[in-house]
C-alpha cells in the first residue's frame, strides 16, 4: 500500500521517534508499505516519520552499479546506533520530505551500524560513501532533524525564501 509523505513544514517532521518493540507482522507489512512508497516516489531513503509513524525504522536502498534498485539491495534498519564515526565528507543530499531542494550538507565519512532486523535480530555493517550518508540523512529524521538544519543561516533563509514560493505556486 501506498503511503502518504509528510512534508515540511509539518510539525510531525521534529517528534524524535520511538524503539520498536515489537517485530510482528503489523510491522512486516508497514515495512512492505514504506518500500514501495519510496519507490514510486523515486527515493533511496525513507524514515517512518516520513509517513506519519514515529518509531525508530528506516529503509534505504542504494542503487547498484547500474543504478538500479532491487528488493534485494533493501536494508531494513531497526533501532540503530552509530559507532566508530570517522572522517568528514559532504554531499548534495535531498529529502522526499522536502521535495524540489538539495543541498551540500557535511557528514562522517564512514560508520559501523548497529541495528535490529524486521525480525528483531541483531546485525551490524560498515558504512562508507552513499551508505554512510544515508544512513546518517535518515537516523537524523529519528530525533526530529531535517538536513535544512544544517545548513548556515543564510542559506536556511535562502531555503525559507524559496520554498514557500515554491508552496505558493503548487497551490
Ligand atoms: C544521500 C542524500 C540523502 C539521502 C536521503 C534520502 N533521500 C531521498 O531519497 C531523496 C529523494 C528525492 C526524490 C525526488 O524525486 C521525486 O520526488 C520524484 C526529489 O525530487 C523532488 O521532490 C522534485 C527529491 C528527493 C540519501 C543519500
Ligand atoms: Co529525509
Amino acid at each position: 500500500m501506498m503511503l502518504k509523505i509528510v512534508t515540511y513544514p509539518d510539525k510531525l517532521l521534529k517528534l524524535r521517534s520511538k524503539t520498536v518493540e515489537h517485530f510482528d507482522n503489523e510491522l512486516h507489512a508497514f515495512l512492505d508499505d514504506m518500500f514501495e512508497t519510496m519507490m514510486s516516489s523515486n527515493g533511496i531513503g525513507l524514515a517512518a516519520i516520513q509517513v506519519a509513524r514515529p518509531i525508530r525504522a528506516l529503509i534505504l536502498c542504494i542503487p547498484d552499479e547500474e543504478g538500479e534498485q532491487t528488493k534485494e539491495n533493501v536494508l531494513e534498519i531497526v533501532n540503530p546506533v552509530i559507532h566508530a564515526p570517522k572522517g568528514l565528507t559532504t554531499y548534495q543530499e535531498g529529502c522526499l520530505s522536502v521535495p524540489g531542494f538539495y543541498e551540500d550538507i557535511e557528514r562522517f565519512e564512514s560508520l559501523t551500524l548497529h541495528y535490529q532486523n524486521r525480525h528483531g535480530e541483531a546485525c551490524s555493517l560498515d558504512a562508507s560513501e552513499l551508505l554512510a550518508i544515508a544512513i546518517q540523512h535518515e537516523m537524523d529524521h529519528l530525533e526530529g532533524k531535517l538536513f535544512i538544519e544544517k545548513l548556515t543561516y543564510n542559506r536556511r533563509k535562502k531555503f525559507e525564501k524559496e520554498y514557500k514560493r515554491a508552496l505558493k505556486e503548487k497551490k
